[in-house]
């Protein structure tokens, strides 16, 4: 079913005082002040996700997910954490093919298609990034880039899987550098995605597919972005470092 997510990517940041404190202050806020159905993921580092997953109430609105997994299981890969280790300490969420991660770690279609798969055999909900570059965006088929990313990552998976995978469209050319697609763009794109997701797996599941969007979504924007009836949500980098600022983007998703 179509959810309204909001998730904070927090990257690589916050010591673990720091993390804690953070944490504690958003779970409180949302406790407090989020009445509205919309359900609340904390991406913490991955050296975080053990206490950060304790400190959350039971039956809360926040969950606790991780920024990436290894496509394999188990196995010597020095420094990688997998989807069964997450799993074993009760994480719901894992980020996958960030842009970042993409770009910095050379993560690919192929490989990220295989981190699907083990996400969802190991009870994760993978929320799957996809976005095209500002020069493809200026000069190329950005549309068909994006489509293909998720062609490529996604649509091998049986209707029944495609329906648990949460994707997140964040243009690179709006991640890190202030710039934001205007609401009419991201609601462009949305309606694309679910169109493509549509002529695979049908109208139900493309209706009911949760589609964020991510690249500068803040405390200013967010309001208007979610308002646009194919957003659902959003992947928060910077804006999700503060509680207070994180707040008002997880209110104006309600
Ligand atoms: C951003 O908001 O810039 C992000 O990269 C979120 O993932």
């Amino acid at each position: 079913m179509r959810k309204k997510i909001v998730a904070g990517n927090w990257k690589m940041n916050k010591t673990a005082d720091e993390a804690q404190a953070l944490l504690s202050e958003v779970i409180d806020m949302v406790k407090d002040e989020v009445t509205g159905d919309v359900k609340v993921v904390l991406c913490t580092p991955s050296l975080y996700l053990a206490s950060a997953q304790q400190q959350l109430t039971p039956g809360g609105k926040v969950s606790i997910g991780a920024q990436n997994c290894h496509e394999k299981a188990s196995g010597a890969y020095t420094g990688e954490i997998s989807a069964p280790m997450l799993q074993s300490i009760g994480i719901e969420y894992v980020i996958l093919g960030h842009s970042e991660r993409r770009q910095y770690f050379g993560e690919t279609n192929a490989q990220l298609a295989e981190k699907v798969n083990i996400a969802l055999q190991n009870g994760l909900v993978p929320i799957f990034c996809c976005g095209e570059s500002r020069d493809l965006r200026e000069n190329g088929d950005y549309i068909g880039f994006v489509k293909d990313q998720i062609t490529e990552s996604l649509f091998h998976l049986s209707a029944e899987s495609f329906g648990k995978v949460v994707i997140a469209y964040e243009p690179i050319w709006a991640i890190g550098t202030g710039l934001t697609a205007s609401s009419a763009q991201a609601q462009d794109m949305h309606f694309e995605l679910r169109q493509h997701i549509a002529g695979q797996y049908g109208d139900t599941v493309a209706q009911d597919t949760t589609i964020l969007y991510g690249g500068s979504a803040n405390a200013q924007n967010a309001a208007e972005l979610f308002a646009r009836p194919d957003v659902d949500g959003g992947l928060i980098g910077g804006a999700s470092l503060k509680a207070a600022d994180f707040l008002t983007v997880v209110k104006a998703a309600q």
